[in-house]
């Protein structure tokens, strides 16, 4: 008796745990067409992302704009930044659309949710599939970092995720990874052959003797580790890191050595959690995609790694009038063996014609046997 009771609570739990993956699979699919696999286009050969730093959304056409020229200031507000995301999207069609954090300006925003939904409405009405992660400031308003994180993940069209499936315990909310399978009909259809993290950099130390802001965890960076290492025992696929906060790293750069601008001091943690040690270490991430500081929008290489900025995007956020919002855009290509070939990026500002700028190569594959003879491409 005891045994067949054992057998039945075996089936139980099976047929449970069944259902869960299968309902979850459900919610995320009934969840707008485009929350399908990420895949190359055919025809282009190309994956592009369109990275929207710090919207800073609050009320929409009652939260006015920060640091524009005066005589732009009437007729001015969150609108603007609605705008200008439909342009870029319109301009670039991109294949992903990436939030890397403050989203929403928590402390003007009357109810989280509301000013979420506003903000992510360009995204979600272009179709295109889009991904978030969280900054310092969108926890400040009527919702939790969990809470903003569970509410975004209901979102349609979103691949966002709270956290990653099957591990008991890590820091912070959204931490999780997306594939992008090579193109229809190819030998990489089946397999990730660009590997994207998200990570919750968090907000505020909470460790009384380091002050200042949070940093990317252990927990995070064993996550992070494994996952990588399980999708290289497939491909050797290059892989992007979108995060919020900047790593003590970007410091590391002048005019000479970075394309773009510093315009401010780079405000990363306190102390360094060895998350760029980490990547270098793991070897797949080929580009870092960072906000947080609104008037810097430089990348800079060390140790094989780019370090990116987005450069500020919204208007209800810091910036400095007269010098216009940006996003950047960032596109792989594939080779003729259908792998990735190149990983270029370029920034947009909002103007009339919204000027393409800084334009430049992150990462080629290195060249072997006779193609060596080509001349080597030497990075900006
Ligand atoms: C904001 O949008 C309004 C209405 O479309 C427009 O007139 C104004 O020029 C925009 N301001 C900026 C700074 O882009
Ligand atoms: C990829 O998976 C699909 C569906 O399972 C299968 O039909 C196809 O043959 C696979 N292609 C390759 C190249 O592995
Ligand atoms: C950039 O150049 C400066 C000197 O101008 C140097 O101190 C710094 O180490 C360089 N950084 C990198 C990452 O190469
Ligand atoms: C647009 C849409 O279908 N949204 C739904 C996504 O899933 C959540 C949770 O199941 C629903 O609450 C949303 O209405």
């Amino acid at each position: 008796m005891a045994r067949f009771l054992l057998i039945v609570f075996i089936v139980l739990c099976f047929l449970s745990s069944f259902i869960t993956v299968n309902t979850q699979r459900t919610r995320r699919s009934s969840n707008g067409s485009a929350t399908k696999q990420l895949r190359f286009d055919k025809k282009k050969g190309e994956f592009k992302i369109l990275q929207v730093a710090d919207m800073h959304y609050a009320d929409g056409r009652k939260t006015p704009c920060e640091d524009v020229l005066p005589n732009q200031l009437f007729h001015c507000s969150d609108l603007n930044t609605s705008v200008f995301i439909n342009r870029m999207i319109k301009a670039e069609k991109p294949d992903l659309i990436v939030f890397t954090g403050d989203n929403i300006y928590g402390f003007d925003a009357t109810d989280a949710a509301s000013s979420m939904n506003a903000a992510f409405a360009p995204a979600i009405s272009s179709n295109i599939p889009w991904a978030a992660v969280l900054g310092n400031h969108d926890q400040e308003s009527t919702l939790s970092r969990a809470g903003v994180m569970k509410h975004i993940v209901t979102m349609k069209n979103t691949l966002s995720q709270l956290n990653p499936e099957g591990i008991e315990i890590i820091d912070g909310f959204g931490n999780y990874n997306l594939e992008v399978h090579g193109a229809e009909g190819t030998s990489s259809m089946n397999k990730s052959i660009l590997n994207l993290y998200f990570l919750d950099s968090g907000d505020y130390s909470t460790v009384s003797s380091i002050p200042g802001y949070g940093w990317i965890k252990p927990s995070q960076q064993f996550w992070f580790q494994e996952t990588s290492r399980k999708l290289q025992k497939t491909s050797k696929a290059p892989g992007l890191a979108y995060f919020h906060i900047p790593l003590p790293e970007y410091a590391r750069f002048d005019k000479s050595n970075f394309t773009g601008v510093r315009q401010e001091g780079i405000s990363s943690a306190s102390v360094n959690s060895g998350f760029f040690t980490t990547l270098v270490e793991t070897g797949d991430v080929k580009g870092v995609f960072t906000g947080h500081d609104h008037l810097n929008d430089f990348c800079g290489k060390l140790s094989g790694i780019h370090l990116c900025y987005g450069g500020g995007f919204g208007y209800h956020a810091y910036g400095k009038a007269g010098w216009s919002r940006r996003a950047r855009v960032v596109v792989v290509s594939l080779g003729k063996d259908e792998n990735v070939k190149s990983i270029r990026t370029w920034k947009r500002l909002d103007d009339q014609k919204l000027t393409t700028i800084d334009e430049q190569v992150l990462w080629r594959r290195s060249s072997s046997g006779s193609r060596r003879k080509k001349p080597p491409v030497v990075n900006p």
